[in-house]
């Protein structure tokens, strides 16, 4: 720690999930809690490596060559294997600094992360209030023992998981502050949806809700032990209000797991937007039981979908994740198919594109499962976001995949995971040519039926991302094994050198 005790030398680091994609998306997380520090009179510096496109030898050298009390970064689990070579190289130069880690790569496997880094602590859930305190904490030489939501390593080594923290209070943290980012950069590289252009499109994020109120087994996000907590219509506008006036953004992306939980609280906010005469396009994530579930007759489903599309409404994303019924409730999915094609026909009635994805790979999924899953993408008339089973720790299906013996070396298996466009884990009877060649059939019906234009190397993919720094020498990717769908890229394929 430096002398300046009033005034420690803080680094956020915003890692690059994606190398080389064309799409760059601000990250909500980071920007919320540096939200929270600079709120607090902190002063930090970033190192942000997605949008600048950093490659290793950059961000170790910076290490190197800049010191600092504090390291902060988070990001998902998928990428654990560049994370433990960016704590070590943090350590490595920078040995007195501390390292915080937040977010699913850290919290969901806290004790694994701890074992097998060199991090000092792991921001387990929520990040804003128990980063900061930690930070305070060791500011000022006090113990970290009473700080809830974190796991630390004690002077003697021992990891210590602290109880977890009461979730805030959502109307408590800020609006973000993006002044930190750059970013018009972020708005050059927006993700192409419906009803977008790549020139036109000033897209930006906005989080509604934190959580969700459902517990599928192939699911974790950072807010899982929390109760699903929606803000209120009023502070969402005035957010938007913001970014239209500073970003002159054309498009909010509410990027919540789950947005509107039920159809009364999609209708109050439209009536919000509708009554502020804001003009902007929005796009969301429901449950396939949206009316359903507050068991809205068709008309006035439809009635709640023509006001969701008059203020601005123009993509739903919704998953029916299967056809199968022992799969569905193997996913805990708590969904009726039917459900899912009466919400496609009021959406697509009322000229709201809808976005669904489907999950292959569930133990019992056989060549009659996955038609069957097609069948009813046929029957509502969409072609989905097709991926397999991607065990996440903190899942059902990871705990699962633990006792079946699939997974014996927890951190060898989270160095291999790519993304869900991969099969990185099959669990079922099928060899993965088995899987591939049905799924191969079912899309390539669909995509006759619909006309999509679409081949063998389009049927599965990752929106939008291309890896163009393909045969760049840096990210060694000769190396790199994929299924043929897939163009996607991240480091579990890549070498790293790990301090022991
Ligand atoms: C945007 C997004 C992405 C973007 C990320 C862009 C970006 N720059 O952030 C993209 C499109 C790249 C993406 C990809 C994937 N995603 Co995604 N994504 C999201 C989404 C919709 C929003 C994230 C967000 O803004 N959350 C809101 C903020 C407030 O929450 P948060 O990020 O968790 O942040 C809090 C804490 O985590 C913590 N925290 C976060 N960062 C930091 C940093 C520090 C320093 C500290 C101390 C704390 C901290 O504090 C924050 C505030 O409390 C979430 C759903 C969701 N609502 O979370 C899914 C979600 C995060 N994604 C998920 C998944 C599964 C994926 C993929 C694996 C899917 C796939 N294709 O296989 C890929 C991974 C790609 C890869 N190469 O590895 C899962 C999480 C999986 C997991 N357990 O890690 C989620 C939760 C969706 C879900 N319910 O399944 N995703
Ligand atoms: S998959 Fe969707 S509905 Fe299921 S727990 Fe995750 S966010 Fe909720």
């Amino acid at each position: 720690m430096t002398d300046e005790m009033n005034d420690p030398k803080i680094l956020f680091i915003n890692p690059c999930l994606r190398p080389g994609g064309h799409t760059k998306l601000l990250p909500v997380g980071l920007g919320s809690v540096m939200t929270y520090f600079h709120e607090r009179g902190y002063n930090f510096t970033l190192l942000d490596i997605d949008i600048n496109e950093y490659d290793d030898e950059y961000v170790e050298n910076y290490l190197k060559n800049n010191k600092f009390d504090f390291i902060l970064f988070g990001t998902l689990v998928t990428h654990y294997k560049w994370i433990k070579w960016l704590v070590n190289t943090a350590k490595k130069y920078q040995p007195n600094s501390h390292v915080i880690v937040g977010n699913s790569v850290a919290s969901s496997i806290p004790e694994l992360f701890l074992q097998k880094t060199k991090a000092d602590v792991v921001i387990i859930g929520e990040g804003e209030i128990s980063a900061y305190e930690t930070v305070r904490a060791i500011q000022y030489k006090k113990p970290l023992h009473d700080i809830t939501g974190i796991a630390f390593r004690t002077p003697t080594g021992e990891i210590k998981v602290n109880d977890l923290r009461k979730a805030g209070n959502i109307e408590d943290f800020s609006m973000i502050n993006w002044d930190f980012f750059d970013v018009e950069r972020y708005l050059a590289k927006p993700s192409i949806k419906a009803d977008r252009e790549k020139d036109v499109t000033r897209a930006m994020p906005v989080i509604t809700a934190r959580g969700c109120a459902f517990k599928c087994t192939f699911c974790h996000y950072v807010f899982w032990n929390d109760p699903y907590r929606n803000r209120k219509p009023k502070s969402v506008i005035s957010e938007i209000k913001n970014l239209i006036d500073k970003y002159h953004v054309t498009h909010i992306d509410f990027w919540d797991d789950l947005s509107f939980a039920s159809a009364y609280q999609v209708e109050k906010m439209c009536d919000e937007f509708l009554a502020n005469n804001l003009k902007f396009k929005w796009m969301c994530s429901v449950r396939v039981d949206l009316f359903s579930r507050a068991n809205l007759s068709s008309e006035d489903a439809l009635r709640v979908a023509e006001k969701m599309k008059k203020s601005g409404c123009y993509d739903v994303g919704f998953a029916l994740e299967s056809g199968n019924q022992e799969i569905l409730e193997m996913m805990n999915k708590k969904i009726d198919v039917n459900a899912f094609i009466e919400t496609v026909k009021i959406f697509k009635q009322v000229g709201i594109t809808v976005n669904t994805s489907v999950v292959f790979g569930y133990p019992t999924e056989s060549k009659q499962s996955i038609h069957e899953t097609f069948d009813q993408c046929l029957r509502a008339g969409v072609y989905p976001s097709i991926g397999f089973l991607l065990p996440l720790p903190s899942t059902g299906m990871y705990d699962y995949a633990k006792q079946k013996g699939f997974i014996t070396d927890e951190d060898r298996y989270l160095e291999s995971i790519t993304e869900r466009q991969d099969i990185c884990l099959n669990m079922t009877k099928m060899s993965n040519d088995e899987i591939m060649n049905e799924i191969k059939t079912g899309a390539k019906e669909l995509n006759d039926m619909f006309d999509l234009g679409l081949n063998e190397n389009t049927y599965i993919k990752t929106k939008g991302y291309k890896n163009s720094k393909i045969n760049e020498k840096k990210l060694l990717a000769k190396t790199v094994t994929r299924n043929e769908n897939d163009v996607s890229f991240n480091y579990s394929n890549q070498e790293f050198e790990f301090e022991s």
